[in-house]
């Protein structure tokens, strides 16, 4: 009888501990607002992981303090404790409960995963290419963005490829990830209900400026994201005539800024990953075979289609993703642009 009433009284403090856990762990805020439709059967998994974590911390935590304080050894009292020669039911039951537990978690799982990844009837399909370090995001309307723009309450498919190395695409409020690899498409769907601004970040370490990998994305109303797409295919078809026949250096200053350029070369002569592009046109460019070649428009037009070819003195080869995607026109106004760049 006495034994009852601690076992009572134990499971009472369990049930109080483990909803003060789950309070509290709520509480604290662990993720962000959702925005996509694919956040609510996550949130709903996650959610049922932390219910099972605050249980399982309460059925430890509680009989551990419980015997600690309640059947502390007594003054004076140095008989030994009593000797338990194991118990069948205890251990039959700790061994099936975690199973149940771990085989029915893996099949919620992965219904979940069925759910997240459930393609709808319309699509918008936007092709994605992460590199060192950023993102670029292709339209099928044939325009190129740093800004990744979504129609609300629509599906976005992206068709996922990396330049370079692994890269992992980020979107907290939108709860998916998925990795980005060299040479294979990888898909990622993705239903945004809230309108508002958000940021992609990469989510695998990728190399010096990984920290720095991140884009905006800004999720519209159709009729908005209906406008933007018009204007931005306009401005493409208009950019790609006037490049050739009139290179800008205005147009190459912003592919400079979100093409990823930025990220490695300087514009005021300090050494970054790569060398600086001050006082670069027109100069003897040392190179790391000893030789050295003029820094004029086909050696700069050779080394981003393919940077191998002359490396500079002092950096390492293979250190450049090549950007071959970029056009005539648009090489023509980066040269206009490291023209303007003079000592
Ligand atoms: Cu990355």
């Amino acid at each position: 009888m006495q034994n009852m009433r601690h076992y009572v009284l134990m499971a009472v403090l369990v049930v109080v501990v483990a909803a003060l856990t789950y309070l509290g762990l709520n509480a604290l805020g662990l993720m962000p607002v959702a925005a996509a439709a694919q956040a609510s059967p996550i949130d709903w998994l996650f959610d049922l992981q932390v219910k099972l974590i605050a249980f399982f911390f309460a059925l430890i935590m509680v009989p551990m303090f419980y015997s600690l304080v309640l059947f502390r050894r007594k003054k004076g009292d140095s008989t030994d404790g009593e000797h338990i020669e194991g118990h069948t039911g205890l251990e039959v039951t700790w061994t099936v409960m975690p199973l149940v537990i771990v085989i029915a978690l893996g099949l919620i799982g992965a219904d979940n995963l069925a759910k997240v990844r459930a393609p709808a009837a319309q699509v918008e399909e936007i092709k994605v290419v992460g590199f060192q370090w950023s993102w670029r995001f292709e339209y099928p309307q044939g325009f190129v963005s740093n800004t990744l723009y979504l129609p609300v309450n629509r599906q976005a498919l992206l068709l996922m490829e990396s330049a370079d190395v692994l890269h992992s695409f980020w979107v907290p409020e939108f709860r998916v990830k998925q990795d980005l690899m060299p040479g294979r498409i990888t898909e990622y769907r993705i239903t945004p209900t809230l309108i508002g601004d958000y940021k992609v970040r990469c989510a695998e370490i990728c190399g010096a400026s990984h920290a720095y990998m991140e884009s905006p994305i800004k999720v519209v109303s159709q009729e908005e994201y209906d406008t933007w797409v018009k204007e931005q295919t306009a401005l493409a078809e208009a950019e790609a005539i006037a490049a050739l026949a009139n290179p800008d250096p205005k147009r190459g200053e912003k592919l400079y800024n979100e093409s990823g350029c930025k990220a490695c070369h300087s514009l005021d002569g300090s050494k970054g990953i790569g060398p600086s592009w001050l006082g670069l046109y027109g100069s003897q460019v040392a190179l790391a075979d000893g030789s050295s070649v003029l820094g004029d428009d086909a050696y700069i037009t050779e080394s981003i289609r393919n940077p191998n070819a002359k490396v500079h003195l002092g950096f390492p080869q293979n250190a450049m993703p090549n950007f071959s995607y970029l056009k005539d026109g648009q090489i023509a106004d980066l040269i206009a642009f490291i023209k303007t760049l003079t000592k």
